[in-house]
Parts: structure tokens; sequence; C-alpha cells
């Protein structure tokens, strides 16, 4: 076998560009508050929270400690039929900053893992009620809700599913939102585009709401890059569900934890879903983690039976495991303690105003902004599609000390929610100065 221990070529990265990679590498070897350090020993400012994830702010000492104490205490614990104490604390702790009536918590390791949960749990619930008829699945093109087979199934970016075959039967998509022309340098959200919803109207007719078992979408698009619902959006697809029977469920794998200016988009937008996805910050990044939140008539409908009968067939070895736990309520701490979802809400307008500051800049063609979160879309170069963003990306990296993430010709901007004015200045100069180059 050949020796490999020193090379780069045995690691198959996720969502990467292999071969260019390994031609020119971009290492973390440490990270602390808003800063990466590259192996080449640069400090680099984290544009993007690691990837829309490390919400406190890097190595939290906090959090290292708590995970420290769990290895050493309890490394692992069953997580069928068995139990340990902090899970049923964690839950609660979330339960309480919900929103109403979301309070009952299911435990998974991911965001891909949350969904996964999420849709299964919508099935398990009608069939549970005696309404077995309701199947189909409905997402939204654009969606991203991560990459197994549900996600992608009702995922709607064409990437991420051209290369798995059929996918999953029975599902549908609603038109995205997005719509330059009528929306372009909005701040905040969208006047036009609450009409979309109706939308889903169209499949009910099509399909009939009695095979419709549940609706997901992203609160705010983030992967497809940073699309904001309109005013008003959210409500309809919510009154359009109440009134067919079909569940609501809002992906909020990067909403979640304050991204949008509220703990979770739920609150910024105004509007309660039935099922709710979470990960990412629920631990700061620190551990795996992701977690379904569900309504309280949601899991009484599984309630029935005998008592001794397990009531869903659904879990995973890690769900809940003690580390993931030990993270996630040391971060919770953190956000409640610092006041990080209100710290976001106090920044946001002066956020918005650093990054719409770009407009006019050359290929700027649309910004975008919510809570502590920013797209902004660029011309693409003819023919030669991402490359822009990409290129400006890769000179960001390697030239500017500053991370951010790209998709498509947008770039995505989601700091750390620790960060302070003067980042946010440090952020947009250099961005500034990169599209300019580009340009
Ligand atoms: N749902 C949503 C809304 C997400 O954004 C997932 C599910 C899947 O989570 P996991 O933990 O399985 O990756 C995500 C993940 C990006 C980017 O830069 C976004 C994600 C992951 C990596 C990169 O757009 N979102």
């Amino acid at each position: 076998m050949a020796d490999l221990s020193n090379s780069l070529d045995a690691f198959w990265m996720p969502f990467t560009a292999n071969r260019q990679f390994r031609k020119a590498p971009r290492m973390m070897v440490s990270a602390k508050g808003m800063y990466y350090t590259s192996d080449d020993g640069r400090k680099i400012l984290d544009g993007a929270a690691g990837l829309w994830c490390v919400n406190a702010g890097h190595c939290r000492p906090e959090i290292a400690k708590a995970i420290q104490r769990e290895a050493e205490n309890l490394d692992y614990s069953p997580a069928f039929q068995i139990g340990h104490p902090n899970a049923f604390r964690l839950a609660s702790e979330l339960a309480a900053i919900l929103p109403d009536p979301l309070d009952r918590i299911f435990f998974v390791n991911s965001g891909s893992e949350a969904v996964e949960t999420a849709l299964k749990i919508a099935l398990a619930y009608h069939q549970a009620r005696g309404d077995g008829r309701r199947t189909r699945l409905i997402g939204r093109e654009k969606g991203y809700h991560g990459v197994n087979f549900g996600g992608i199934s009702v995922g709607g970016l064409g990437p991420n599913r051209k290369s798995f075959g059929p996918l999953l039967p029975g599902v549908d998509h609603i038109r995205h939102t997005y719509s330059r022309e009528d929306m372009a340098f909005s701040r905040g959200q969208p006047e036009w585009g609450a009409h979309l919803a109706d939308d889903l109207e169209r499949l009910v007719l099509l399909h009939d709401a009695s095979t419709i078992a549940a609706v997901i979408v992203e609160p705010m698009a983030g992967s497809a890059g940073v699309i904001i619902p309109p005013k008003g959006y959210l409500n309809r697809l919510r009154e359009i569900c109440d009134t067919h029977g079909i569940l609501l469920i809002f992906d909020e794998v990067i909403t979640g934890f304050g991204r949008t200016g509220a703990a979770f988009g739920a609150d910024t937008f105004g509007v309660v879903p039935d099922l709710m996805t979470l990960a990412k910050g629920l631990t700061n990044g620190a551990v795996p983690m992701g977690a379904v939140a569900a309504s309280r008539d949601i899991y009484d409908a599984f309630m029935e039976g005998p008592e001794g009968t397990i009531e869903l067939f659904h879990g995973y070895t890690y769900s809940s495991h003690p580390l993931a736990v030990a993270a996630s309520l040391a971060t919770l701490g953190i956000y409640r303690d610092e006041g990080v979802f209100e710290r976001v809400a106090e920044l946001a307008p002066y956020w918005e105003d650093a990054v719409h500051s770009l407009k006019g800049l050359p290929t700027v063609i649309d910004i975008r902004n919510i809570g502590l979160v920013a797209g902004i879309e660029l011309e693409p170069i003819e023919g030669k599609p991402t490359a822009r963003a990409f290129g400006i990306f890769l000179d960001c990296f390697h030239d500017r000390d500053l991370l951010i993430r790209t998709t498509g010709d947008i770039l995505a901007l989601s700091p750390p929610l620790i960060l302070e004015k003067t980042h946010i200045d440090e952020i947009i100069d250099k961005l500034a100065d990169a599209i300019k180059a580009a340009a």
C-alpha cells in the first residue's frame, strides 16, 4: 500500500473541488473568538461563523470545559430505552426558548438528520391519526434541507439532486420567492411577494389536500444565497396549511439561535410552524448535534395505544450524545447570559447600512440582509458562472485574511453573533476591495 501518511490524497473532502484544493490547500489550525489561525500563521477574520454555526464565537472556554467534564464523567449513554438527566434538562431549556407550542424535542446529530426526522414525524403523525393517505411532501425551489435522501427530495437545488436518481416519490415543490426585478436591494424583508405563497394552492388543486402531509421551507433560504421571505409570505403559507390540514415545517438549521435578530426565524417573522429543525448554533458548532422541535399536539398524537409500545420507530445511536448535550447546555448559557440574540437585533441596523454601502460597486446586482446575515449577488463573468464569486472567496482568504462563503455568484456573510462594529467595518472594507479587484 502506498505511504499516504503525509499526503493530502486520502481525505475525500465534502462539497469541495478536491483537485483544486490539493494544489493550494486552505488549512485552519486554531480559532479564537472572531478569528481563525491558518497553517501559515495568519489571523483570518471569520465572516461565515465557520459554516453558519459558531454563533457565540470560537473556542469558548465555557463550552470546551463542559465537553471535557462530560467526556470524563459520562462518555456515552445508550439513547434507546435509557436516558441521562442532562438530555432532559436540555430539552426543557430548548422548549422554554422555542415559540409556543413547540415544546417536544427529538435529538439527532446534524441538520440533515433533523430534516429526515421531521419528514418522518410528519408522515407518521398523519398515520397515527388515521389519515394515512397524507403522504405527499412539498418543498420549495432553491430550498436546502441537507443532503440525505428525504432532504434532497424536498430540496430545490439542482446540483444537489441531479446525480442521485429518482429520489423520494410523491414530492412536489412550490416556487421560490426570489425576483430581482421586484426586490433587488430591499433592506430586510421585501415588500413584494406575499402572493407567491398562493403557489401552494396550485399544488393543493393538483394533488388534493387530502394527499399532502407537510410543507417544508427555510424561513430564510440560506444556501441558495440568502433569500429573505417577502413580508406576509410566511403568514400566508401558514394560513393555507391550516386551511388544508397540512403540517408546516420550518427548517431553522441556519436561522435558529439568533441569526435573524431573534431566537428563531419563527420569532423574527412572527409565524410558528408545527415542526422545526435545528442544528449548527445548537452547540455553537463544537459537537455535531441537531434537533426537531414538535408541537405538543403532534407529540400527543403518538402517545396512544398500549403504554409499553415504542411510539416512534426512529432514532440514532448518538441521539442526545452526552458531549453534544453538554456543549449545547453551555452554548445556551452563553446565549442567555450575554444576551446574544438581543445583541443581533441591536447590531442589525448597523450591519444593514454597512452591507448596503456596497451598492454601486461594479458587478454588484443585489444586496439582501436580515439580522446578521447578508447575501451580495454579483454579475457572473460571461460563460463562467460562479467564477467571479469563487475568485473573491480565494482572494479574501489568501490575500485579505477574511473568510466568507459563496454559492453561485453570491457572497454570503454570516459572522459570529458576538462581533463588534469594528469587525463589521473590517469585513465590509475588505470585501469592497475584493469586489473592486474582481470587476
Ligand atoms: N437545513 C438547512 C436549512 C441547512 O442550511 C442543513 C439542513 C443540513 O445540515 P447538516 O448539519 O447536515 O449539514 C443545512 C446545512 C452554506 C452551507 O454555506 C449551508 C449548510 C451547510 C454547509 C454550508 O450555504 N447548511
